[in-house]
Formats: C-alpha cells, sequence, structure tokens
C-alpha cells in the first residue's frame, strides 16, 4: 500500500504565512501533518495564523529571519519542545529583486543570495541532526525555473536558485544514507504576490507584456497557483518518495519542455 499520508509527522515550511509556502503547509495539514511556519516578524506571523485558522489548520507560527543562524537554531529548538521533532522541511522562504545586473548593487545581490541560498543552507543544517537521530527525514527545497533558465534581471536570483538546485543534490548525497531524502520542487510561474508585479493589467486595459510571455510559453496556457504545487508536495513529504532522492521536480505546466507558441 503507496503511504502518502503524513500522519503524525511534525512540518516546517519556512515563509508560509501565504503563498506558495502557506498552500504546500496547507496541503501537509489535509494529510494529517502537524505544521508549522515562520515568517520574518510579528505582523506577519499574525496574518499567517489568522490565514490557517480561516482554513481551519491549527498551526503553529515562529517569527524567525532565515539568514540569522541564532534565530534559526532557536526556533527550531523551540519547536522540537513545543511540537516535536521536525520530520519534513520545506525551505520556501524567498525573495527576488528584478534589476538589469549591471545597475544591481553588490550588496543587492548579497541579500538575494543570503535569503534564497544561505537560508536554505542554515534552515536545513539546523533541522539534519535530529533527523539523523530518529533515522528519517524529508527536505524540500524551492527552486525554479531559474534553476535552469536565465533572463534579464535577475541575476541574483538565477545564481540562488542554481545554487539551491546543487545544494539539493549535495544534501542528498551527504545524508542519504541516514535515510535523509533531500529534493526540489521547481514551479513554473505561480500566481502569487511575488509575481503580481508581472501581470498588473497595462493603463489600457491589456495584458501586462510578460503575463502575454508567459501564457505563451506554458503549454498549460495559463500561470500555475499555488495549489498546482501541493499534490507534489505531498508525495515528496510522504513515504511514498521514499526512493526518490536529489530529484527537481518541475511542477510548470511544460514550460521547460516547450519552445513556445508561435505569434499568429
Ligand atoms: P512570496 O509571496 O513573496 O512569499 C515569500 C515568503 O517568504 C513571504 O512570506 C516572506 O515573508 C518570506 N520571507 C522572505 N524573506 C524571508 C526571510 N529572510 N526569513 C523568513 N521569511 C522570509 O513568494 P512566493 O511566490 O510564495 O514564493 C515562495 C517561494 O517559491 C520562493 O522561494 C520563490 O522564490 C519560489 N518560487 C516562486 C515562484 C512564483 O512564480 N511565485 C516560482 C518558482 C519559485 P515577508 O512577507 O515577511 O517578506
Ligand atoms: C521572474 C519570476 C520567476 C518566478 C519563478 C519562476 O521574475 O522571472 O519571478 O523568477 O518567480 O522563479 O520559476
Amino acid at each position: 500500500m503507496v503511504n502518502f499520508s503524513l500522519e503524525g509527522k511534525v512540518a516546517l515550511v519556512t515563509g508560509a504565512s501565504y503563498g506558495i509556502g502557506f498552500a504546500l503547509a496547507s496541503a501537509f495539514a489535509s494529510a494529517g501533518a502537524k505544521v508549522v511556519f515562520n515568517d520574518i516578524n510579528q505582523e506577519c506571523v499574525d496574518k499567517g495564523l489568522a490565514n490557517y485558522k480561516e482554513a481551519g489548520i491549527d498551526a503553529k507560527g515562529y517569527v524567525c529571519d532565515v539568514t540569522n543562524e541564532d534565530q534559526v537554531n532557536a526556533m527550531v529548538a523551540q519547536i522540537e519542545q513545543e511540537v516535536g521533532v521536525i520530520d519534513i522541511l520545506v525551505n520556501n522562504a524567498g525573495i527576488i529583486k528584478r534589476i538589469p545586473m549591471h545597475e544591481m548593487t553588490a550588496a543587492e545581490f548579497r541579500q538575494v543570495i543570503d535569503i534564497d541560498l544561505n537560508g536554505p543552507f542554515i534552515v536545513a543544517k539546523a533541522v539534519i541532526p535530529s533527523m539523523m537521530k530518529k533515522g528519517h527525514g524529508k527536505i524540500i527545497n524551492i527552486c525554479s525555473m531559474m534553476s535552469e533558465l536565465g533572463r534579464e534581471t535577475v541575476s541574483a536570483y538565477a545564481a540562488a536558485k542554481g545554487g539551491l538546485k546543487m545544494l539539493t543534490k549535495n544534501i542528498a548525497s551527504e545524508y542519504g544514507e541516514h535515510n535523509i531524502q533531500c529534493n526540489g520542487i521547481g514551479p513554473g510561474y505561480i500566481a502569487t504576490p511575488q509575481t503580481a508585479p508581472l501581470r498588473e493589467l497595462q493603463a489600457d486595459g491589456s495584458r501586462h507584456p510578460f503575463d502575454s510571455f508567459i501564457i505563451a510559453k506554458t503549454p498549460a496556457a495559463r500561470w500555475g497557483t499555488p495549489e498546482d504545487l501541493a499534490g507534489p508536495a505531498v508525495f515528496l513529504a510522504s513515504e511514498a518518495s521514499n526512493f526518490v532522492n536529489g530529484h527537481i521536480l518541475y511542477v510548470d505546466g511544460g514550460i521547460l519542455a516547450y519552445i513556445g507558441k508561435q505569434p499568429k
């Protein structure tokens, strides 16, 4: 019997007050997991708690900046004390800066790398020792189309997400013998606050050019929703994927397979 259940598991999803993280944590709760999440300040955590309560989910929220190792270690210790050892980690927290590379400051570049790549390292490092003691664990890193492709203005983000793909493969390699599986999910273009600027209607009411571009590049001819990622995430968090390790599962509606719809 294939086991997709997360019953009795503790799942930490970083940056999960809303957006993709919220959808994944909600799916984990539906599969039986006890959900914990963090966000960067109490206001965001409180908003997240209200969102989970509205969805009928009893989640616990913690204030923690994933780039701050002391805060991360303290949060993990508090979760272990209050809820239990973390069985499933989703490194979801992330930012993007869309700036032409020759105009981007080194500080801006470093900030994206810090949150999108150093953060997942710090949080994974914090949860692995207890997973090793427990004899199992699941780590899911939220990668991107930019783990494989580049585009104008997202140099820092692509570098971070490309690095996150390789960090995923390295954690899989180093900890597979401890029955810890580390995989990535590579979402396509998903309708969340992070991509809202790319979907804004133009002054004349027409679609944003980038919106039309993504529709033409996606065989499904639509943007993804956070809920499109839920099933793949539950699969990778469950025992059904115990022999899947070091894999980046692209959930992109077919973007990476498609040259794009030819202009009429
Ligand atoms: P989002 O709506 O911008 O949400 C990102 C979350 O991360 C927010 O809750 C944010 O909190 C939190 N966060 C940012 N910096 C943090 C830090 N230092 N410590 C803790 N939390 C932090 O993004 P999203 O679209 O849901 O994306 C979630 C993940 O999926 C990101 O890693 C993103 O790169 C990736 N992704 C997104 C897409 C897409 O099309 N949307 C596609 C592929 C991959 P605050 O609100 O407090 O800043
Ligand atoms: C962008 C978008 C993308 C998505 C996602 C695609 O500006 O190109 O924000 O980067 O966020 O990462 O998979």
